[in-house]
């Protein structure tokens, strides 16, 4: 008897609804809670209109990047930014329920004023509350596609999703980004993923677990109900990278599917642990109109232990040569502030600790004027022109290998 619990079975559909609603609730709300742009005082003397983004055939894409951290994570969030920017892009910033209001609030006004790209763009903005989050539930899963769904009715544009955290940076400009993703068809979907579950099997699949950061305020840790599942027969599950790269087509079928299976995968992994590692894999490879679109890998560096750890191991200057060698476009896990991620500004992106990266947006960044490095763009460039560096064409090639081999096996 366990007279003082909701039955584990009853707890788990209740969750599953919670997170069912929570993604319908995002789907038709229609102002997305974001802190927005003000329109800035018109008495101020007009400077020069920013350079209009061009879409289309023959100009390079456009990404979409969530970018979500925790308390403490403001600064970083910003460096990460920095790294990543360009006017073509839409940036969604996250601090999830770890982090007090003002941080938030701090974030939102460096977004705000920082730079005169931001101030001129407009191209990023911040989630006004933050989620509960805990990474190893489904709470992290309905975050990413919340993010999503803001992302999909902000911004009209964009070819890709791209999600990071605050640990990660980047191994190329968004000059090379853009250039090796021209010729990367835009139906395209980078998703690790393998069937071979292994010890995750019993682990993550049988076993039921409850997450309360789905309904809680705070972040919270997720528990294991004492139930045990058989493995479903309807579909067949796949596992990989929770770091994505969706197009906007398969990112629209998991928001707003037409059909049944995003929903029902839903409700099966609102209790799995870890979902944000199954979710993409197991729908892509189980839609017939998707899973010619999958190419099996992630882009990203990371470095596992031996024997591997809960996380990848956190990243160094011995690690410099083979991350950039990777063909990879972000590496993780990344401290605070760690020398090797100076050595990645200077080496791999051209970037001075206060700048943004310099591209043909703003050809003048890191240029000497009046003998100092100008470190804020102070002339519009053509944003509707990319130069690849020696970055850009690693990526290109390592792209184009990878999507060679398409579909789930
Ligand atoms: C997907 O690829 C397989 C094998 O190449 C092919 O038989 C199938 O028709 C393709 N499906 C779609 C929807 O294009
Ligand atoms: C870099 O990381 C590796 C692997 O985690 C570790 O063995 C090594 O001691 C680290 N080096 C420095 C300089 O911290
Ligand atoms: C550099 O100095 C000259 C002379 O003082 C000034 O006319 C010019 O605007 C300055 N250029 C920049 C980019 O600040
Ligand atoms: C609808 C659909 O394509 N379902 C697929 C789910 O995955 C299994 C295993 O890959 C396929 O056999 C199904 O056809």
């Amino acid at each position: 008897m366990r007279p003082h619990r909701l039955p584990p079975c009853l707890a788990v559909t209740a969750l599953s609804a919670a997170l069912l609603f929570l993604l319908l609730l995002l789907c038709a709300s229609s102002s997305p809670p974001l802190f927005a742009w003000r329109s800035s005082s018109a008495s101020r003397a007009a400077p020069p209109p920013p350079p209009r983004a061009e879409w289309g055939p023959g100009r390079p894409p456009s990404f979409a990047y969530w970018i979500s951290g925790t308390g403490g994570d403001a600064r970083r969030i910003l460096r990460l930014l920095r790294a990543v920017y360009h006017p073509r892009n839409r940036y969604l910033l996250h601090l999830d329920a770890g982090a007090a209001a003002e941080e938030r609030e701090a974030l939102a006004q460096a977004v705000r004023r920082d730079e005169p790209a931001w101030k001129e763009f407009r191209n990023i903005d911040v989630v006004g509350e933050g989620y509960a989050v805990d990474r190893t539930g489904s709470s992290a899963l309905a975050a990413v596609l919340h993010g999503a769904a803001v992302l999909l009715r902000i911004g009209a544009h964009w070819d890709w999703l791209v999600t990071l955290s605050a640990e990660d940076y980047p191994l190329v400009t968004q000059d090379d980004l853009l250039y090796a993703f021209s010729s990367v068809p835009r139906d395209l979907n980078f998703i690790d993923h393998t069937s071979d579950l292994g010890w995750k099997r019993h682990e993550r699949f049988e076993k039921i677990i409850v997450d309360p950061s789905l309904y809680m305020d705070r972040n919270t840790e997720p528990f294991p109900s004492k139930e045990i599942r058989q493995m479903p027969d309807a579909f067949q599950i796949f596992t990989g990278s929770p770091w994505v790269i969706l197009s906007r087509n398969f990112a629209e079928h998991c928001v707003h599917g037409w059909d049944n299976l995003p929903r029902k995968l839903l409700m099966y992994f609102a209790n799995t642990a870890y979902s944000t590692e199954s979710y993409f894999q197991t729908l892509i490879c189980n839609s017939s109109d998707f899973r010619n679109t999958t190419a099996n890998g992630d882009l990203r560096y990371f470095v596992w232990d031996n024997p591997p750890g809960l996380d990848p191991l956190v990243l160094n200057e011995s690690h410099f040569g083979n991350m950039v060698n990777s063909g990879a476009a972000f590496a993780r896990r990344f401290e605070e502030d760690t020398p090797v991620l100076k050595k990645m500004d200077d080496e791999l992106l051209n970037r001075s600790p206060v700048q943004l990266v310099p591209g043909v947006w703003c050809p003048n960044l890191g240029k000497e004027q009046n003998g100092t490095d100008a470190d804020s763009c102070s002339k519009w460039g053509d944003i509707n022109t990319v130069r690849p560096g020696r970055g850009g064409e690693r990526l290109r090639q390592f792209t184009s290998e990878i999507s060679q081999t398409r579909g789930c096996s």
